[in-house]
């Protein structure tokens, strides 16, 4: 039965353009399932736009000495035409600075505050006296109070998830100026969602939620059960959208308030363009409103926004939320700020006409239920072994026979075998099989059903062999082929949520448009005998090792550049005088025996000649050489340091050591050229010139 359907994928932080976490995480799912809801007939609104305010963005601004609005309107640009060139079908991809969402995100607080939803209070909040600014958010950095992560910001740790106040941070830091912040009193709204708390115990716990993935439902019960508290949805800052009540002047909303609000304004946006009634869409219990994101958010929109929505009264409350969890990316974890990421205008350009290849690989590989990692060797294997060695070459095969064989006309069947009747028959059943997956979110499953399709093809022309049987049995050829070419329509429709790109490449090589979703499980023919299709062009092609190379390369050249970044220089320490130096005795000597300390992880005990007597010294060297190292090496020897016991053994001097630029430890080598490397100027102890 037909539906209508609000599908919302989280609103992108504008600071940046998008990259395969995004995609795998959130935009690719959320359009495989409204693509799919639309070829089965569905009323849908696809719904997603740039989330423009929030301090990642006046940080990146800072950093770049622009303005807040000149990064947004930036990155809204490339995010927007890659969403398009990427083939993400969204209805309407609007942004949070649009006047529409101001006024939206304005008069829903107005309600809020009129119906004395939200508590107002005057509290001490974190504050950077240098900075002249409160910090909240990502202003602050410091330690999860939940699980002792170091990095967690001011309303989130991202390494447990737990939404946080910033004045629960454990050592606070602000990210401004590296600071301790002190406390300042500032006058806030707050949403109580202690208040809220049975209502969504109800909905969420003893609802129909039980369907909901269990990483989302698990997370949502803990915070429940952990008791939740007021948040405030204000902050004292300067961009984002003014506090449209009294007192409220120089205050803006806070970011996780308005942007979910977003995906309202979008809606009603798009509806206006197209003579709709938005209200349908977020208003009518017949709707299902389904939000795709990551699992970071998940307590914004399994808790927070739907408290507000509740606390506004008008609204319906969301079906689903079949949030992901992460990608990461060779093995480490995808990072902006480090650049390790492969972005999708990037790829874009390295991969031209490429767009279904990453599409399928990060379907069929997709971090639905734990986190999972996505490797360019991955990606080369699902397209060679996959894409190209089935789908694509059952495809190739039937258009290339039948051009071959009957000049593109498809000929007409004679009686069917049984191998063909349950060929056909198994064909009919594919839409219920895939439309069962994604109606559970199951993408991963469901793009394996699709390749299975393939796959039935491949055997199908393998065992029946039409090459052959076109020399002895011209009948049976027709049958064949013309079975084949059942299949292969049956893949047009069924790849379009997955492979868009290719369905309509294909259906253009068969030269067939007409099928719909359901089609393939009732027509007994979905291409007719008599039809003339196409020539052949290949819908996949190989990736070589060269062009995998290449992106290795780059990720390895990020590597070393943060690498590069990392390394911090040691101030240089605290001026000596000429004097000080002289009182050091430098020798060259040679280390003639060398053992472990027993039951230290440090320690080695070396003997050393330093050309006027043999001594021991203790050096804490053992974790970087092995005595087998050492021993024969000429070393630099301080011999005038006052002798120390360590664990029982006298240390009568020093080996001079430094670190190299990669950080290794090194001898003061007196056969290189070190900084005290001129022998005379050894020897003689102190005279370097
Ligand atoms: N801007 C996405 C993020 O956390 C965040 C989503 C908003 S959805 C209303 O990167
Ligand atoms: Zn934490």
């Amino acid at each position: 039965m037909s539906k209508r359907y609000t599908i919302t994928a989280a609103l992108p932080y504008t600071n940046g353009p998008i990259h395969i976490g995004h995609l795998a995480g959130v935009y690719v799912p959320a359009d495989i399932y409204s693509r799919y809801l639309r070829l089965t007939g569905n009323d849908v609104a696809f719904i997603c736009g740039s989330d423009e305010h929030g301090v990642p963005i006046t940080i990146k601004a800072k950093k770049e000495g622009v303005t807040p609005q000149d990064i947004v309107d930036k990155y809204h640009a490339i995010i927007k035409q890659s969403f398009i060139d990427f083939g993400i079908t969204f209805d309407n991809y609007s942004r949070t600075t649009a006047k529409i969402h101001h006024d939206t995100a304005q008069e829903f607080f107005k309600t809020l505050y009129d119906k004395n939803e939200f508590v107002e209070e005057v509290t001490e909040q974190l504050y950077d006296a240098e900075a002249n600014q409160f910090l909240a958010d990502r202003f602050v950095t410091g330690t999860c109070p939940k699980c002792g992560n170091e990095e967690a910001y001011g309303d989130q740790c991202e390494s447990c998830g737990s939404s946080l106040n910033a004045t629960d941070l454990i050592n606070p830091k602000s990210a401004i100026t590296g600071n301790v912040p002190s406390l300042k009193e500032t006058k806030h709204w707050f949403l109580p969602l202690n208040k809220h708390e049975d209502f969504l115990r109800e909905w969420i716990l003893k609802g129909h939620k039980k369907d909901w993935k269990p990483n989302v439902y698990g997370q949502v019960k803990s915070w429940i059960d952990d008791g939740l508290r007021p948040r405030a949805v204000t902050r004292d800052l300067d961009w984002g959208i003014p506090v449209p009540v009294e007192g409220g002047e120089g205050k803006v909303l806070y970011v996780w308030f308005d942007a979910p609000i977003g995906y309202i304004s979008a809606t009603k946006e798009w509806a206006a363009r197209e003579g709709k009634n938005w209200e349908d869409y977020w208003k009518d219990e017949d709707t299902k409103l389904v939000h795709f994101i990551g699992k970071d958010n998940i307590v914004f929109h399994c808790i927070i926004f739907p408290a507000m929505l509740k606390a506004e009264g008008s609204y319906i409350l969301p079906d689903n939320v079949p949030a992901n969890e992460f990608l990461n990316l060779e093995g480490q974890k995808l990072s902006t700020s480090k650049n390790w990421a492969v972005w999708l205008p990037d790829y874009l350009i390295d991969f031209p006409n490429q767009q279904d290849v990453l599409r399928y690989a990060l379907t069929a590989n997709a971090p639905e239920s734990k986190d999972n990692d996505f490797t360019w060797k991955d990606f080369q294997a699902r397209n060679n072994n996959e894409l190209v060695a089935i789908f694509g070459n059952f495809i190739n095969r039937v258009v290339v026979l039948t051009n071959k064989y009957y000049d593109g006309i498809i000929p007409a069947p004679s009686d069917y075998s049984t191998i063909d009747e349950e060929t056909l028959a198994a064909v009919k059943a594919y839409p219920a099989v895939i439309s069962s997956s994604i109606e559970r979110y199951r993408f991963r499953e469901a793009s394996q059903e699709l390749m299975n399709l393939a796959r039935l093809g491949n055997k199908y022309l393998a065992d029946e062999e039409p090459w052959k049987t076109f020399k002895t049995d011209e009948a049976r050829t027709e049958t064949v082929m013309f079975v084949a070419l059942q299949i292969a329509s049956a893949l047009a429709v069924l790849s379009e949520p997955f492979l868009p790109f290719t369905s309509t490449k294909l259906k253009g090589i068969l030269n067939s448009n007409g099928n719909g979703w359901k089609d393939v499980s009732t027509k007994d023919i979905l291409i007719p005998a008599a039809h003339q299709i196409g020539k052949g062009e290949l819908l996949f092609s190989k990736i070589e090792d060269s062009e995998i190379q290449i992106q290795l390369d780059k990720l390895e050249a990020s590597k070393k550049a943060n690498e590069a970044e990392k390394k911090v220089v040691e101030p240089q320490k605290e001026e000596i005088t000429f004097d000080d130096f002289t009182k050091l005795d430098l020798r060259v000597g040679t280390i003639i025996e060398a053992e472990k300390m027993p039951k230290t992880k440090k320690l080695l005990v070396l003997k050393v000649d330093t050309g006027i007597d043999t001594r021991t010294i203790v050096s804490g060297i053992a974790e970087s050489f092995s005595p087998e190292d050492v021993i024969g090496k000429r070393v630099t020897v301080l011999v005038n340091l006052a002798p120390r016991a360590l664990r029982g053994v006298e240390s009568q001097g020093m080996i001079l050591m430094t670190e190299d630029e990669t950080g290794k430890l090194v001898f003061v080598n007196p056969d290189t050229s070190t900084a005290l490397s001129t022998s005379d100027g050894v020897k003689n102890g102190l005279q370097i010139s």
